[in-house]
């Protein structure tokens, strides 16, 4: 089974619905923006749905808050290789082996765009990294369990990328011009990733008994923690407490979370039915008057708790993670010599 072949015409994810092209034609007019002083200029250029450049005046929230969620976004990218690079040696096939190491290839260059999105706010990619190795700053809880058997490398593309492309399409209309080019990008490249886990589910699900029951069982474990991705309640009294408002206000986030995660439901639910899983929900129900499917409730404190750093996998990832910064070192020492070496010359040759 290849490409889109499971259905003639839905398409699979929030990408390929038309929400990139849409920000893809987005036209600069920002030279018709003309605003007395620069809290006026930045407030006209929001209210012009235009972007807001690195070069611009901000206020400092702004800025702290773009540094805070790039920071996390492209953090959870590097974080993220590691649950699927558990199976990079124990792929099926070579066919299946190579392209998940084209995914996690994907992945480290979606944090490098992020890492670079972030420095244009005055941050380092350096300072980035020490502040997660501390655990000062966090990346997304899903990364904190385990893939256990090789349908969970499907279950991920499905499940967790279909929930990233979701909450990244609205992002590349995100006000800060550098971010949202950057999601431009990454959600193309994670349309794929979306499909291969959909094709990976699809063949177990076709398989023998024991295939189907691994996919079964993977689509149990990754639901909740999917739909735990989006971030807590932040619609009616739930809002307070959380970022979304002022982000919203901001052109940061375009969506809450709450309703990010119903529209997932909604685009997965008739995929689950397609692939022939059952997603463990007792009270997932089409509600005709809402015109949305009803869904059940989500365990808050487990995410918190994940979050807090107490999930299955905090620890091991994390420590992994400051391994791979510290044996990496001389690379990174290296490349500086090489660069010093190459303005050096340029500077003499001038
Ligand atoms: N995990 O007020 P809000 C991917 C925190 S990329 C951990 O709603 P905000 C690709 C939040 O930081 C996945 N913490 O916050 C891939 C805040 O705490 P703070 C990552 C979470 O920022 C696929 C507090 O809760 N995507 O998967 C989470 O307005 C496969 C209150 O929350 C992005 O980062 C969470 N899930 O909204 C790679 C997208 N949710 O900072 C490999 C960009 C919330 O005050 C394999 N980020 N928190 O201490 C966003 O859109 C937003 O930051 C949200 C959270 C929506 C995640």
């Amino acid at each position: 089974m290849y490409g889109n072949d499971h259905s003639s015409d839905a398409p699979l994810n929030a990408a390929e619905a038309g929400g990139v092209d849409e920000a893809m034609a987005h036209v600069d007019r920002r030279d018709s923006v003309d605003s007395g002083d620069e809290q006026e200029r930045f407030d006209a250029l929001l209210a012009a749905d235009q972007r807001i450049e690195p070069r611009d005046w901000m206020p400092d929230d702004y800025r702290k808050t773009l540094v805070r969620q790039i920071a996390q976004h492209a953090h959870s990218e590097i974080i993220g290789m590691q649950p699927e690079g558990n199976w990079i040696t124990r792929a099926p096939s070579l066919r299946r082996k190579a392209i998940l190491m084209a995914k996690s290839q994907d992945e480290a260059g979606h944090g490098l765009y992020l890492y670079s999105a972030a420095e244009t706010l005055g941050t380092s990619r350096g300072e980035m990294l020490d502040l997660l190795h501390a655990g000062k700053q966090k990346y997304s809880s899903i990364f904190n369990y385990p893939t256990l058997t090789w349908a969970d490398v499907g279950a991920i593309g499905w499940l967790v990328d279909g929930a990233a492309i979701m909450n990244q399409v609205p992002l590349c209309r995100c006000s800060y011009g550098p971010y949202a080019r950057a999601m431009i990008r990454v959600c193309k490249e994670e349309s794929f990733h979306q499909r291969q886990g959909f094709e990976i589910l699809w063949n177990l699900a076709r398989g023998t008994d024991a295939q189907r029951e691994m996919a079964q069982d993977a689509a149990n474990r990754w639901w909740w923690p999917s739909l735990m991705m989006f971030g807590p309640p932040d619609t009616g009294e739930a809002a307070q407490g959380t970022h979304t408002e002022l982000s919203m206000a901001w052109g940061i986030k375009r969506f809450s979370n709450d309703d990010l995660r119903q529209k997932f439901v909604d685009m997965t639910v008739p995929q689950a039915q397609k692939l022939g899983l059952d997603l463990p929900d007792d009270d997932l129900a089409w509600d005709d008057e809402r015109g949305h499917w009803n869904f059940g409730e989500i365990d808050w404190d487990e995410f918190w708790q994940v979050v807090k750093g107490d999930g299955p996998c905090n620890a091991q990832r994390l420590e992994h993670r400051r391994t791979a910064h510290s044996e990496g070192a001389w690379v990174r020492e290296a490349a500086n010599a090489y660069a010093a070496k190459q303005s050096q010359r340029a500077e003499s040759a001038a």
